[in-house]
């Protein structure tokens, strides 16, 4: 069986966003692969966080995983830092990796051209962890949305490159990048991605938010004058936005979907979406209050972590062999 592994950085709440994009893939995928999910906190430490809203982030990402459908039995669901082979492999990779493909990364070079203030070097240097994650289970495929995929291209041009220098140590990972729903769009602005790091959150729908007020969201959110529910990103970035959510949901095509509102009104038309969302969240929402306050979540973690350490472990071993830095 293949091996699958992806992770979510919980800075904040999870979006429709990342539900679309990753983790209803990862439910997919877990019967044809043997799958690893895991809670990036290292990650979400590149930015500062108030420990314990953080500490809530990271739970609720648990539940939310067993919630939508991660089912333990199958997948191996774990905490990033309780498996600390990641931080050192972390730090070996990004020995191996340029400052020049780090300086490439657009998610790094767009916060320093917004002139955002206080960035550092963990968050310069995050997409070398991220390659830690992904090579140390030597992962055939990675299920990402499209922001994630030059990440996922940079792990593999330098595993490539420290196979070619130290000979065959990792396994060459491909990014998996789902046809409909790798980027979501934000509500009120559909030309920039869903983001739950959103200054306003008009724009952003929370798995958890409550139904009245994705409700809300999603009849107040920004369309056109053309009045024709049409698939045209560049003339209808909204209209596609809410399309695209109905089709990565229901599996109905553009087509049908524009078929089913010939003649109708943006207003009809936004409300079949929110009906839409509505039921899948009610259904996610209703599981997590079942979750959220179970010992499942502490379980869950240790069964994740003892499999996954046991991996990393020799993996980490044999990568520090390989490079040198034991002495036998
Ligand atoms: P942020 O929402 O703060 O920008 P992020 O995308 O950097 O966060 P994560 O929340 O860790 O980081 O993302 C987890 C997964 O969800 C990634 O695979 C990412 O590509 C995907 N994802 C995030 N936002 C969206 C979106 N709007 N549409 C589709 N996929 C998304
Ligand atoms: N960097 C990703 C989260 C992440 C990840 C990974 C995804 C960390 N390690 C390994 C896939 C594989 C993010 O910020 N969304």
């Amino acid at each position: 069986m293949k091996r699958m592994l992806s992770g979510i950085k919980p800075t904040g709440q999870l979006t429709l966003g990342n539900y679309i994009g990753a983790l209803r893939n990862f439910v997919k995928y877990q019967d044809d692969y043997e799958m690893f999910v895991f809670i990036a906190n290292l990650h979400c430490i590149t930015v500062y966080n108030e420990p314990e809203e953080l500490r809530k982030n990271l739970k609720d990402c648990v539940a939310l995983y067993l919630a939508c459908g991660l089912d333990p039995k199958r997948s191996c669901i774990f905490l990033q830092s309780d498996v600390m082979e990641h931080a050192q492999l972390g730090f070996i990779m990004c020995c191996n990796t340029y400052l020049g493909e780090l300086n490439r990364m657009t998610q790094f070079k767009d916060k320093q051209a917004k002139g955002e203030q206080g960035l550092t070097g963990g968050i310069y240097t995050y997409p070398a962890l991220m390659s830690a994650d992904i090579l140390m289970y030597d992962a055939d495929y990675v299920p990402v949305g499209e922001d994630q995929k030059q990440h996922v291209e940079l792990c593999r041009d330098t595993a490539i490159r420290f196979n070619n220098r130290y000979g065959k140590s990792f396994n060459i990972p491909e990014p998996v990048v789902a046809k409909v729903g790798a980027k979501i769009m934000s509500l009120s602005d559909p030309t920039k991605k869903m983001s739950k790091s959103e200054q306003t959150n008009k724009g952003c729908i929370y798995l958890l938010d409550d139904l009245k007020s994705v409700r809300k969201k999603i009849m107040a959110a920004k369309t056109d004058d053309i009045a024709k529910v049409q698939y045209d990103p560049q003339q209808q970035p909204g209209i596609s936005n809410l399309m695209t959510i109905i089709s990565a949901l229901t599996n109905q095509s553009f087509d049908d979907i524009t078929k089913n509102f010939e003649g109708k009104g943006y207003g009809e038309f936004k409300k079949y979406v929110a009906d839409i969302v509505c039921e899948e969240l009610a259904m996610i929402q209703e599981r997590y209050a079942e979750i959220i306050n179970n010992n499942v979540i502490k379980e869950v973690l240790a069964e994740g972590k003892a499999r996954a350490e046991k991996i990393a472990s020799k993996k980490l071993d044999q990568i520090q062999r390989t490079i040198g830095i034991e002495i036998k």
